[in-house]
């Protein structure tokens, strides 16, 4: 554009240049943004700058009287914008989102103390409202010409290329920003507070269609398939653990592949290993997580649904009715916690877990954190559970917690100290790597359980590890391959790489008959499964898993891209493969079971997407409220 055009509108390029370092200084005032390299202080400078140039360009269609006033108006609204997240960030340490406007126990803990979050050198938030008042009124920059449409297309052609510059910028600091690894603090660093606005309205109308489309008799078929494959018999292990504390140790990135394999003669997992010896092992258990990583881990095992196909439910549909195991374990007199040192808004847990019916999330602020601690994701998993197991000692009994830890996490950095075992030597530095963070992780769970052995919880507990999903992705295939001894890897093993530990360990039952266990099974049975074993009735929660230890659980498990596992075949891309040969077998075996893979995970899907739990009637819940009352005496 040309001199003459840039004067036309000026009063919007000061504008947007007031409003622009604004909102970087309010960035660096009154959010605490972690900055890590140059290229993300860059990329957190220029961000508002999309939003804001796009705002005030709706200016451009207005007559010319109108032109600056709306832009005054549009920097009164950013502001306001702005403003609601410096206070909203002052008491909860997040950015607003449309769900949390709406959930009242948020907003009620604000509630009288709002007028008190507000400080005096707020006000400095409207100096710059009143420079533009001021020039408003100044003759020079009445808006007196309209532009051509040239210079219009100009405009937004502009806007669009800073946008993608922008968003380009962001993907290679943070790829699949938008689908996968979903944290508002890392959407507000790359996208801009602004932005990331828009992409939570987005969110939420979407959400908001599907609901209001579903209605209770969709939920009545899906509840008659859930009953006509219920397993009900009774089974040697149910209530064995009743009224005892929970312990599930979430297990960043591993894999069953390592569990009794050695590198350079000596072992990976040496502690799992051993205590494998000691517990109840499942070898065919999968992980069926999507795109929501830790967080659809965590999804499946506390409701028993399948997460979505697209996106981390923990985000898209947190708001949702759900009758999670803490909300159940509640009626029993359970306490339920989740330990994990990151930042709590990550995958959105904060907000989840209000809705599942957790009582305390210890979250990154609970921990000591130093440089010296510290590596990669953030707390070293040693540290992480020698303070948890402090933070655990003081819980009220029984109590139902998870822990998940980080340190196992891609890329897999691990400080020379916490070497405990050689790189693998491939062209994957990422396998090669791996291999050190699982050794240190199974060093941290020795400790983990073995301080635990020294307090009065551990004889009191049952504590259930499992992978949270894979480590290696697809794309080191031809590194994996020769760690397996294999030529190349086909679609089957791929399938069988997707296997996570699963081991059940009951203290003063495993450790007497310890198992290791063939049949098929997946994180949708895990819930079921501890119901059982504390003995309480879930048979008439809507659930798509079912007990592992029941004699009548079906040697069958679906992935979430639609892949299943049987007793003798996978079936993945098309192909129904023979388990003991890995080779292509006739199609007509994987048959029965392609019905059944397809329906469970888009009922699990319509329950999420239409709300459908809202429909359920918990009145018709087998054991009555009294019982649940009597039990709950019982454990304390
Ligand atoms: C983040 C941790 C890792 O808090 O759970 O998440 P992931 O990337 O594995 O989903
Ligand atoms: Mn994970």
């Amino acid at each position: 554009m040309r001199k003459k055009s840039f004067s036309k509108i000026s009063f919007l390029l000061i504008a947007t240049l007031l409003l622009w370092l604004k909102t970087y200084i309010v960035y660096k005032t009154s959010f605490d943004i972690k900055i890590e390299n140059f290229t993300q202080e860059f990329i957190l400078f220029i961000n508002p700058l999309s939003f804001l140039l796009l705002i005030f360009g709706v200016g451009l269609f207005m007559k010319e009287k109108n032109r600056n006033r709306y832009i005054f108006g549009a920097s009164i609204f950013v502001t306001v914008l702005l403003i609601s997240n410096m206070v909203f960030y002052r008491f909860f340490n997040d950015f607003l989102t449309i769900p949390v406007l709406f959930q009242t126990s948020n907003m009620g803990d604000l509630g009288s103390s709002i007028t008190s979050l507000f400080l005096p050198t707020d006000l400095l938030m409207f100096v710059d409202l009143g420079i533009l008042y001021w020039l408003l009124k100044k003759p020079t920059f009445r808006a007196t010409t309209v532009l051509t449409r040239k210079e219009k297309s100009a405009y937004f052609l502009l806007v669009a290329a800073v946008f993608f510059f922008n968003l380009g910028l962001a993907e290679t600091e943070r790829p699949q920003l938008l689908t996968r690894s979903f944290d508002r603090e890392m959407l507000v660093k790359n996208i801009s507070v602004y932005n990331f606005h828009i992409y939570d309205a987005f969110l939420q109308s979407k959400t908001s269609a599907q609901r209001a489309l579903a209605d209770s008799d969709n939920l009545t078929e899906i509840e008659n398939y859930v009953n006509a494959n219920r397993k009900v018999s009774e089974e040697d292990l149910k209530g064995i653990a009743e009224g005892r504390n929970v312990i599930l140790l979430s297990l960043e990135s591993l894999q069953s592949f390592v569990i009794n394999e050695k590198l350079n003669g000596e072992e990976i997992t040496p502690y799992l290993n051993d205590l494998i010896n000691e517990s109840y092992y499942f070898e065919n258990f999968y992980h069926q997580t999507g795109q929501g990583k830790t967080s659809d881990s965590e999804f499946i095992v506390d409701n028993s649904l399948y997460p979505l196909g697209r996106g981390a439910v923990f985000f898209t549909n947190s708001n949702n009715e759900y009758h999670a195991t803490p909300e159940i374990l509640k009626n029993y007199g359970y306490y339920s916690t989740v330990f994990h040192a990151n930042n709590k808004s990550f995958w959105n847990r904060d907000l989840i877990y209000q809705t599942f019916g957790y009582d305390r999330f210890f979250d990154v602020n609970d921990y000591e954190v130093t440089e010296e601690n510290s590596i990669g994701w953030g707390l070293k998993d040693i540290d992480f559970f020698e303070q948890s197991v402090q933070h655990m000692d003081n819980l009220p009994q029984p109590f139902y917690t998870r822990l998940i830890t980080l340190t196992n996490h891609f890329p897999f950095e691990l400080s020379e100290e916490d070497r405990f075992i050689d790189e693998f030597d491939s062209n994957s530095k990422t396998l090669n790597q791996y291999i050190p963070t699982v050794r240190y992780m199974d060093e941290g769970v020795k400790r983990f359980v073995e301080s635990l052995k020294e307090t009065d919880v551990y004889e009191n507990s049952i504590i259930i590890l499992y992978g949270d999903h894979y480590g290696i992705s697809e794309n080191h295939n031809v590194a994996m391959a020769k760690f397996l001894g294999k030529e190349e890897l086909t679609p089957f093993d791929v399938v069988q790489l997707q296997r996570v530990p699963f081991i059940v360990h009951i203290p003063g039952v495993t450790d007497k008959n310890p198992q290791t266990i063939s049949k098929v099974s997946g994180q949708i049975d895990i819930r079921p499964t501890i119901m059982s074993l504390l003995g309480i009735d879930t048979s008439e929660q809507i659930q798509f898993g079912t007990d592992v230890f029941s004699d009548d659980k079906l040697s069958f498990t679906v992935l979430r891209d639609g892949s299943f596992i049987t007793e003798n075949n996978v079936y993945t891309r098309g192909i129904c493969y023979d388990k003991e040969t890995g080779q292509p077998a006739d199609q007509a075996i994987c048959d029965p079971y392609m019905e059944k893979a397809k329906q469970e995970l888009n009922y699990s899907d319509e329950i999420i997407y239409g709300d459908l739990l809202r429909f359920y009637q918990e009145n018709a819940e087998a054991e009555t409220e009294t019982e649940a009352t009597e039990k709950a005496e019982k454990n304390k």
